[in-house]
């Protein structure tokens, strides 16, 4: 009796612990400049019918394409973002770009600055997810000083890190 009394409550806490885990439909990304650069930013993710949207808006960065990736650690912490880590891949895939069949979860391709430096991004991404083992939540956001080339493996060649920031959850 004692026993299925203390099954019952280990799945009823189960259930909510699940319940809590599957509930985020926001997360956040501040993104701060490595050292000697100046970029800064925000990036959202939200659940929405058929994926997550992701909008970004950046500064700071010169004219043309930067890389944009999430990588695998969510740890900013080396003055130029080594601690990162490299791309976000719990599928063991190949690098490509955010349309690709074959790409990274965290493949986003490439944000394009204006000529004042800055950039607002938007995508609906059908691969990421902000729960369950693939969660993105916890990792890290990085935008890179060079063009993603969507090929070169395994990080599209896009040259030194110049912002990261580590994804959270985010007030719905
Ligand atoms: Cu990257
Ligand atoms: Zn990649």
């Amino acid at each position: 009796m004692k026993a299925g009394i203390l099954v019952a409550v280990s799945v009823v806490s189960m259930a909510v612990a699940g319940a809590r885990a599957d509930s985020v439909t926001k997360a956040v990304a501040t993104l701060s400049p490595t050292q000697g650069n100046n970029v800064s930013g925000v990036v959202t993710f939200t659940k929405v019918d058929g994926g997550v949207k992701i909008v970004a808006d950046v500064s700071g960065l010169t004219p043309g394409q930067h890389g944009f990736h999430i990588h695998e650690f969510g740890d900013c912490s080396a003055p130029d973002a080594a601690s990162a880590g490299g791309h976000f891949n719990p599928m063991h895939r190949q690098h490509g770009g955010p349309d690709s069949e074959m790409r990274h979860a965290g493949d986003f391709g490439n944000l394009d600055a204006d000529a004042s430096g800055k950039t607002h991004y938007e995508r609906l991404d059908k691969v990421i997810s902000l729960d369950g083992p693939e969660s993105i939540i916890g990792h890290a956001v990085i935008v890179h000083a060079k063009a993603d080339d969507l090929k070169s493996q395994p990080s599209g060649n896009a040259g030194a890190r110049v912002a990261c920031g580590v994804i959270g959850v985010a007030k719905p």
